[in-house]
């Protein structure tokens, strides 16, 4: 018996079957979209755009790559027609619009077209928003104020107002087009719009998704929207035009994580050879599933943003920097997110070395860098290449990068996005034991520098970029074998034997006067 987790990530679609009897992930592959989908001019998976914090991907893009995933999946060696659940997860707050024919659509999807083919005509909106936008600064500053007196929206919601989020995104695009707005029959997180292709049905948004939005209560046992707020959208709408706004219709249905949502719909049976028993559990974020694919404990991921993610009750600090999701059933997870994470070592590597990412220029890069023992005056940098939402500071690597001695550039960007994650993550309490995903993991100067910062250990999982596929897989061994979580973890997750990293004594000490270093550093330069 195989089980699939596929994720929708911000560069690249991912694939991962488990072998659920001998606990071997016999498939794993990741594409690019950039360059396996190079019609769509993304650059990291992101469409060009002339205004600054416009952060936008193209839904059609996406919808080729889950068939490309398929494609691959097909002609590798493993028996598809042993997989019996899927379950994806998606990058967080990516929205995807649909107008009332989806529905239509998805129930009689052909095997014989390809599903953008017969997808086209059900957009609403052409481009969906991700995390890494910052545009709607006048929606913030409006649900901000408008829901004060109601307690405001951090309590309502679990999380303060994010610019990043569905809610002030939803509004600047109905503000900016009123006309799509009223079109659009189905607003989606991007895991439940992938779901719903998997299922061949609208699909709900589970509590990992749902909320990350700004619009959801705060009741874990029995997810749902949070009325008040979409009450103060709909005013909001109202007020520029927006005739019989009812978001609420446009939203669907939250669930529980791992909710099960049928069978697989009959387009991956007929084009790819699914079972058409193959269950489909909801989808979740890229986040929750992380974490469910490290086994539930303390988790940093250093992908193309960093963060730092962790089981956590539901406590609200009014300045706090972390973000609450729903995880597995009855639980929430907290989670920092540096917007500014491998973007800058992409942008280093190329101003150092004048070279593509590739395991060699990386390791000459990392040479570069120097070894892990540490001085109290070490070089630092503020590392923010776009706009920083932890913390909140505008684009500026400042002092700047150094052309005559890269070495110690990078050396300082390593270090000080360490300190970062050090930092700002209150959220995180007592952990002894780290576990590091995402390409980043492969830096051992910051896996070192990590298990100092946090005096704790550093390790790896195996196949550490595909934690949150893994995690969706796992989900899947769960509903298959109708037992725990921390019993699929236990049987499933295996740490990489030889990659662990014991906090270094003296660095340990010598991190103490660099953390307040850099929180100087970072003062001088926030918003
Ligand atoms: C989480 C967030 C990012 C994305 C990355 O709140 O914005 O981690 O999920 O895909």
């Amino acid at each position: 018996m195989y089980v699939l987790g596929l994720e929708l990530s911000t560069q690249s679609v991912k694939a991962l079957v488990l072998d659920v009897d001998s606990g071997e992930i016999i498939h794993r592959q990741s594409l690019d979209y950039d360059s396996h989908l190079p019609q769509y001019k993304t650059q990291g998976g992101v469409l060009s755009s002339e205004e600054p914090g416009l952060r936008h991907t193209s839904p059609a893009m996406l919808v080729e790559s889950l068939d490309l995933a398929f494609h691959f999946l097909q002609k590798s060696d493993v028996d598809i027609s042993r997989i019996r659940v899927v379950k994806a997860d998606a990058m967080q707050h990516c929205t995807v619009y649909t107008n009332k024919s989806f529905g239509n659509i998805l129930g009689r999807l052909s095997g014989e077209t390809p599903l953008l083919k017969q997808l086209e005509p059900a957009f609403s909106r052409a481009t969906s928003p991700i995390w890494e936008d910052r545009t709607p600064e006048q929606e913030a500053a409006y649900l901000t104020e408008a829901i004060a007196p109601l307690g405001g929206v951090l309590a309502l919601t679990g999380n303060p107002v994010e610019l990043r989020f569905p809610a002030v995104q939803i509004l600047k695009w109905a503000r900016e087009h009123p006309e799509e707005y009223t079109e659009t029959a189905h607003i989606f997180c991007l895991s439940a719009f992938v779901t719903s292709l998997l299922s061949g049905n609208i699909a709900p948004v589970d509590t990992g998704d749902g909320w990350g939005t700004n619009m959801n209560t705060v009741d874990i046992d029995n997810p749902g929207w949070s009325f008040p707020m979409l009450k103060i959208m709909d005013a909001y709408l109202n007020a520029h035009g927006v005739k019989h706004p009812a978001l609420d219709r446009k939203l669907g249905v939250m669930v529980p994580y791992d909710h099960p949502l049928g069978t697989i719909s009959p387009y991956f049976v007929d084009r790819y050879g699914l079972s058409p028993k193959t269950k489909v559990l909801a989808g979740t974020g890229d986040n929750p599933a992380t974490l469910l694919g490290c086994g539930g404990g303390t988790v940093i991921s250093l992908g193309s943003s960093y963060t730092v993610n962790g089981m956590a009750s539901l406590f609200t600090a009014k300045d706090q920097e972390h973000n609450l999701f729903g995880y597995t059933p009855g639980n929430t997870m907290a989670l920092t997110v540096f917007t500014n994470g491998a973007k800058v070592h992409d942008h280093f590597l190329n101003s150092s070395l004048k070279c593509a990412p590739s395991p060699q220029s990386w390791s000459r890069y990392l040479g570069l860098a120097g070894d892990p023992p540490l001085t109290p005056d070490e070089n630092l940098l503020l590392p923010y290449l776009n706009p920083e939402s932890v913390p909140c500071a505008p684009a500026g690597i400042i002092p700047g990068f150094d052309a005559r001695d890269a070495g110690a550039s990078i050396r300082a960007l390593c270090l000080s996005q360490v300190l970062s994650l050090r930092l700002h993550s209150e959220h995180i309490q007592h952990a002894d034991r780290i576990c590091v995903v995402g390409g980043g993991a492969q830096n051992s100067l910051m896996m070192q520098w990590l298990a100092d910062a946090f005096n704790a250990l550093t390790y790896h999982i195996q196949t550490p970029s595909f934690a949150a596929p893994m995690g969706c897989a796992i989900s899947g061994a769960r509903a298959l074998l109708g037992c725990t979580y921390e019993d699929v973890s236990i049987k499933y997750v295996r740490e990489s034997k030889g990659s662990v990293w014991q906090p270094i004594k003296a660095n340990v000490k010598s991190m103490e006067g660099l953390l307040t270093r850099f929180h100087e550093l970072e003062k001088q330069h926030k918003l």
